[in-house]
């Protein structure tokens, strides 16, 4: 008998699942439920305290409270985590939302539910083995009750416009050209309620996009602002030359550092911090693009946009609450707490907002800051009419890609049409990264093309799972 009762718990994990990864580039006006990424995600462990069997809170503002009280805002995607933290077998119901976990038998073990908060009011959320509600294992989850608690953190905005691509060189010849950059160390809103300690160029992650042409020369200013710590430094991919511009940029607090370089090839190159440690330096932010535009310039596209991953690695775990500091042991490990587009936990889907219609062409400059993973970059919903691989943006580009591979240190420029209005979420398909925050939205508005995609499927708005 209990091996029905698991069988059937498989079944629906596996209904859930197929549905995930089904609902993608959700509509705004047609909200088919679960989307591929939630809007609040909470964390329990089971425990024993005092006797009693109960939930804990693991991150976050729930962290280490006793059966937490989980606030949501009504129409809210919820995934909770859920940890066995005692050894014995569990699992994690929120029963008025259709929503059951696997049974957790060994410590250690996790598992998660997903589902939307569609009606407002207090529910409950228990462990269905017998006995373990009366045992303790009882919480609230209050939907659409207001006084979802703001948390208090509060940091600078560091993530970088996607929009900010500069101004395309088109067909002038070669010319001199000044980049100026300044290195900071400002505390930055990584997520809502966390801060950590940025390392920058221009104050902003990732650094700016420098748009020069083939054959131009540069003069690269670099300031180190009085108010830093550590020294810094700036190494082109672009630049042929000692440290790509590193042996001679670094500069002690309060210094500035200058060196011209000849544009002697094209393509889309990352630059980033070369000073000791430079895997830190980079993590912390110091990274961005310079693309060198071919003769002639590049192909007119409607929207341009700058992207770029990064990874974090902080001694707290990712969704822990008020200041997170660096950890060198987790960074040698190459174990990020945090990953993200442009900066920041939200900056791709709450900060700045990507926008198309519908028949325009779409064109990301796509690099990778790191300083360790590789990329799968992908955009759900869409293919990738033209890979410029690696960024080389001479030879002809790949046509029909639905996923490219961006090392560290690495770039590529992609571009598509967008045909079928709808929410694209940018993510690397490596996709356990979305959990840590990798993920970006580009809306596309417009009139619906029947022709490339319709469905007479009739959105559910009780769908859970
Ligand atoms: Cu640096």
């Amino acid at each position: 008998m209990r091996n029905g009762f698991l069988k059937k718990m498989m079944a629906t994990a596996v209904i859930g699942l197929a549905s995930l990864s089904t609902a993608f580039a959700a509509e705004p006006h047609h909200d088919t439920g679960v989307k591929y990424r939630p809007d609040v995600t909470f964390t329990l462990r089971t425990d024993i305290a005092d006797g009693k069997l109960v939930f804990v809170g693991e991150t976050g503002a729930i962290k280490g409270q006793v059966n937490p009280q989980l606030a949501v805002a009504e129409g809210a995607i919820v995934q909770i985590n859920l940890v066995n933290g005692d050894g014995a077998t569990h699992d994690i119901s929120v029963p008025d939302f259709g929503a059951t976990s696997n049974q957790l038998n060994t410590k250690g073990a996790s598992t998660a539910i997903v589902f939307k908060a569609d009606k407002k009011g207090d529910f409950k959320y228990i462990c269905t083995l017998p006995g373990h509600v009366q045992a303790g294992m009882i919480g609230k989850i209050v939907v659409g009750g207001g006084g979802i608690a703001k948390p208090e953190a509060k940091g600078a905005e560091v993530s970088r416009s996607p929009t900010e691509v500069g101004q395309p060189i088109g067909k002038r010849g070669p010319q001199s050209v000044t980049v100026n950059l300044e290195t900071t160390e400002v505390l930055g809103q990584l997520a809502d309620g966390t801060t950590y300690k940025y390392w920058t160029f221009n104050s902003k992650v990732p650094g700016p996009f420098i748009r020069v042409r083939l054959g131009d020369t540069v003069t690269v200013n670099m300031a180190n602002a009085k108010d830093s710590h550590m020294i810094h430094s700036v190494d082109f991919h672009a630049v042929t030359g000692p440290g790509g511009g590193a042996a001679v940029t670094q500069a002690g607090p309060g210094t500035s550092k200058s060196f011209t370089f000849k544009a002697i090839n094209p393509g889309l190159f990352v630059y980033h911090c070369a000073t000791p440690m430079v895997a830190q330096h980079i993590s912390n932010g110091m990274y961005g693009m310079i693309l060198v535009e071919p003769e002639g310039g590049l192909p007119t596209v409607d929207r341009e946009f700058y992207v770029m991953q990064g990874e974090l690695y902080t001694n707290q775990p990712h969704g822990t609450l008020g200041e997170n500091e660096f950890s060198l042991e987790k960074l040698l490990k190459e174990q990020p707490e945090h990953m993200m587009f442009n900066g920041t936990m939200d900056a791709l889907t709450k900060t700045h907002k990507m926008e198309a219609k519908v028949g325009e062409t779409v064109r990301i400059f796509f690099g990778v800051g790191g300083p360790n993973a590789t990329s799968s970059f992908h955009v759900i919903g869409e293919v990738f009419d033209r890979v410029y691989s690696q960024a080389d943006l001479t030879s002809a580009p790949l046509k029909n890609v639905q996923t490219i591979s961006v090392p560290p240190g690495g770039a590529s420029m992609v571009e598509f049409k967008v045909e079928v209005p709808g929410r694209y979420i940018l993510v690397d398909h490596a996709l356990s990264r979305l959990e840590k925050g990798l993920a970006g939205f580009l809306y596309v508005t417009g009139p619906a093309n029947p022709a490339v995609f319709h469905t007479t499927q009739k959105a559910d708005p009780n769908s859970g799972h």
